[in-house]
């Protein structure tokens, strides 16, 4: 695959979590206080499934299943626990990319550590958000990779 010299090619990513404490029934069935959501997605809702072909999300070891693979969008994992903990994300490129997957970690939050400056209490049903926003740098991109990049 011929590579191009000099050119990098910038795409902004977010990955994250929200969470929502667990309420009623099946909060009762089970020690799950909270339900929810990682993710990898595009900024202001972009699809980024042009470039990005698979996310596998490893959860931690009391899951059943921790890794968990995801090959079309929205890529995201939706579970319930009791815990929070280091998710491992790996984003895997298109074929035609020549690249190899990034790695990114996200501490699964759960919990808000801090308030929100108006002196009042978290209220209850206020979910609790942890997004990074994050910049993929492909330097010398392959020649096809190049095309599917600037085509979108
Ligand atoms: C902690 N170090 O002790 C962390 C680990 C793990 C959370 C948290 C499992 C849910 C299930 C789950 O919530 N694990 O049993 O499926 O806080």
């Amino acid at each position: 695959q011929k590579r191009m010299k000099g050119i990098s090619v910038t795409r902004p990513l977010i990955y994250g979590n929200i969470a929502n404490p667990l309420t009623g029934k099946k909060a009762a069935e089970s020690d799950h206080t909270h339900k929810w959501t990682v993710c990898v997605r595009g900024v202001n809702g972009e699809d980024v499934s042009y470039f990005i072909k698979k996310v596998q999300f490893r959860l931690h070891e009391t899951y059943s299943n921790p890794l968990r693979t995801i090959e079309q969008p929205p890529f995201e994992v939706n579970e319930t626990g009791w815990g929070e903990f280091e998710i491992n994300i790996k984003i895997y490129f298109h074929p035609l990319a020549g690249e190899k997957p990034v790695q990114v970690y996200h501490h699964l939050r759960l919990h808000p550590y801090e308030d929100d400056g108006s002196g009042q209490p978290w209220p209850k049903n206020r979910p609790v958000v942890s997004y990074n926003y994050d910049e993929i740098v492909f330097n010398e991109p392959t020649e096809a990779f190049y095309q599917i990049l600037s085509e979108n």
